[in-house]
């Protein structure tokens, strides 16, 4: 495409209820979406940082910093730039992958949408729909839980995941496996553990879990593989995957044997796509893990999510799993437990430009 100019906003949207991990609580998405310029028409992409780094280094102002300064600067230098062309162009500058993903996803958007061609039919999708996952936060209490995760099964979710942290794990953990008997069932611990939390990890194993994810810190590779050496769970990691070269290491080094791939984490879809067939070819399964996207990066996700080595469920859920009013016109719904692939040219989304503006708490254009 012929690169014009980038329009970014910060944009603030109420949760339906607030969302808590083992590092806090939102009840506002603070998320940033990329307008890519150009002479094809427009392409979107959001750039899924939060506002505090706690899930990782990267937050909602230095990735708007890194973006407005260096990021764009550099692609607008191209001027003509396919979307294979991104990453390649942004690699000088070190790090700031979720920022990078939101810029290529926007270039890339806008390419499929010129030539007709949809994202899924671009990255590879197999399937027309997908079987959608649940990610549940912690609740204030085991009964709590119990009633949220009843919700969402009745809705019709096929597997659920539930958030754990050191004090709400063994008993929030039992809870719903007594609730529900043999549903599938995963926890993620967001690193909120070291290895010296061991006893408390092996309990785990008595409720036949799909998996537990990321229990240990972002780059503890080893610590997870001596912890993997110890649970009969299979480990699966989400923040140590930063990009398709840390996915092989922790494969190498047995720290992993299951991948939850998010485009945003590991700098694109096209790198996800790298790591989904790296893992494939490995035999390891992968799913697709969410950020709380907006109806833009809920699309991409369901398209990824249809590769064939997106083996497990992913936490890619329907829009009112997170929001009231998305910012895009059709939103992803759930019918008997899974979401549509979209099939429209790019991401095949309609923008609801009143949402939009609605939501908007900083704008700003970029033209070269
Ligand atoms: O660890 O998977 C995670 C949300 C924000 C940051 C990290 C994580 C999550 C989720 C929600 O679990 C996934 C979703 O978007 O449904
Ligand atoms: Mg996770």
């Amino acid at each position: 495409v012929t690169l014009d100019g980038i329009e970014l906003r910060v944009l603030h949207i109420p949760l339906v209820s607030p969302f808590t991990t083992s590092f806090g609580t939102e009840s506002v998405r603070e998320v940033i979406v990329v307008r890519a310029l150009t002479s094809d028409g427009d392409g979107w992409g959001e750039i899924v940082t939060q506002e505090a780094p706690l899930y990782s280094s990267e937050y909602t102002q230095g990735a708007w910093d890194v973006a407005r300064r260096f990021l764009i600067p550099a692609l607008l230098d191209r001027h003509r730039l396919a979307p294979e062309e991104v990453a390649g162009t942004l690699a000088p500058i070190v790090g700031h992958r979720m920022a990078k993903a939101g810029l290529e996803l926007a270039v890339l958007d806008a390419s499929l949408r010129s030539e007709g061609r949809s994202l899924g039919e671009r990255l590879g999708a197999v399937v027309p729909r997908i079987p959608s996952g649940v990610s549940v936060g912690i609740q204030r209490d085991a009964s709590t839980l119990v009633d949220t995760v009843a919700g969402y099964l009745a809705e019709g979710y096929r597997r659920i995941k539930i958030k754990i942290k050191p004090g709400r794990d063994v008993a929030d953990t039992a809870a719903v496996r007594d609730a529900f008997g043999d549903i599938p069932l995963q926890v993620d611990a967001n690193s909120a553990y070291t290895l010296a939390d061991i006893d408390t990890l092996v309990e785990l194993d008595r409720f036949d879990l799909l998996l537990i994810e990321q229990p240990l810190q972002e780059d503890d590779l080893v610590d997870h593989a001596t912890l993997a050496e110890r649970l009969s769970t299979p480990v699966c990691l989400d923040e140590s995957i930063t990009s398709f070269k840390a996915a092989g290491d922790a494969l190498a080094l047995g720290a992993a044997s299951v991948i939850n791939i998010k485009a945003g984490r590991v700098g694109g879809y096209l790198e996800a796509v790298r790591i989904h067939d790296l893992c494939r070819n490995a035999d390891v399964p992968v799913w697709c893990g969410g950020m709380l996207e907006t109806g833009i990066g809920r699309a991409a996700n369901a398209a990824l999510a249809a590769l064939p080595g997106f083996t497990l469920p992913g936490d890619v859920s329907a829009s009112n799993r997170f929001y009231t009013q998305d910012i895009v016109r059709d939103p992803i719904t759930l019918v008997d437990g899974h979401v549509d692939v979209p099939t429209g040219p790019g991401l095949g989304i309609d923008i609801d430009p009143v949402a939009l503006d609605e939501f908007t708490v900083v704008r700003e254009e970029v033209r070269r």
